[in-house]
């Protein structure tokens, strides 16, 4: 099964294999930033390449964030009106990591709902160059999501977007536990 979806609470979870930098139906993509904002490999890559560089130019007087941090920008050339981009921690040096993810995930719907925005899709921030675990991340992001999901307003679809099957199955089976009972 390529797609698995559940909620928590108000909030529709979608868990799906794709590019998130090719999102379309969503209001913002995330972005698994670097500090400097810019333009780097795996999503902050594609979603630069994708956007164009109207995108760099905005980011950059944003820059530098701070771990845990997000900011929000326009998708410029993307087929989404927003980027929120937040930075991860860096996987046994950023402490404590699994508070740091936290925090992207909270802070990214924060702010996504302040705007008034209705739907979200996330990459596994941290889980590439970052070298988060992913089994451990999967976990951290949808409980981080599920923490906050009564508390928003605006925001009624998170989508995660992996890149890969092993992805896929790792986030359906979190959010399967998650959400079974
Ligand atoms: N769409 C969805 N997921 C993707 C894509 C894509 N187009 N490309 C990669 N992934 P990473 P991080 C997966 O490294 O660990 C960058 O250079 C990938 O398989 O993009 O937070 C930045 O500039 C992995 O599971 O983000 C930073 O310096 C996950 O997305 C640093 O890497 C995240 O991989 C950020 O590292």
């Amino acid at each position: 099964m390529r797609v698995a979806d559940g909620s928590f609470g108000p909030v529709r979870i979608e868990v799906r294999i794709g590019d998130i930098a090719a999102q379309g139906d969503v209001d913002a993509v995330v972005n698994a930033a670097n500090a400097d904002l810019a333009p780097g490999s795996g999503v902050a890559g594609a979603i630069h390449r994708a956007a164009g560089p109207g995108l760099h130019a905005e980011c950059r007087p944003l820059a530098p964030i701070e771990t845990g941090q997000c900011v929000l920008t326009g998708g410029h050339d993307l087929a989404v009106a927003h980027v929120i981009h937040c930075l991860g921690p860096v996987y046994g040096r950023d402490d404590p990591a699994d508070e740091l993810l936290a925090g992207c995930y909270r802070g990214a719907l924060r702010l996504a709902d302040e705007q008034g925005l209705a739907s979200v899709a996330f990459p596994a921030i941290s889980t590439g160059v970052f070298g988060y675990p992913l089994r451990d991340a999967a976990m951290v992001a949808l409980e981080a999501v599920r923490g906050v999901a009564d508390d928003l307003t605006h925001v009624r679809v998170v989508r995660f977007v992996l890149f890969e099957e092993i992805g896929l199955s790792v986030f359906r089976d979190a959010l399967r536990r998650l959400t079974a009972g």
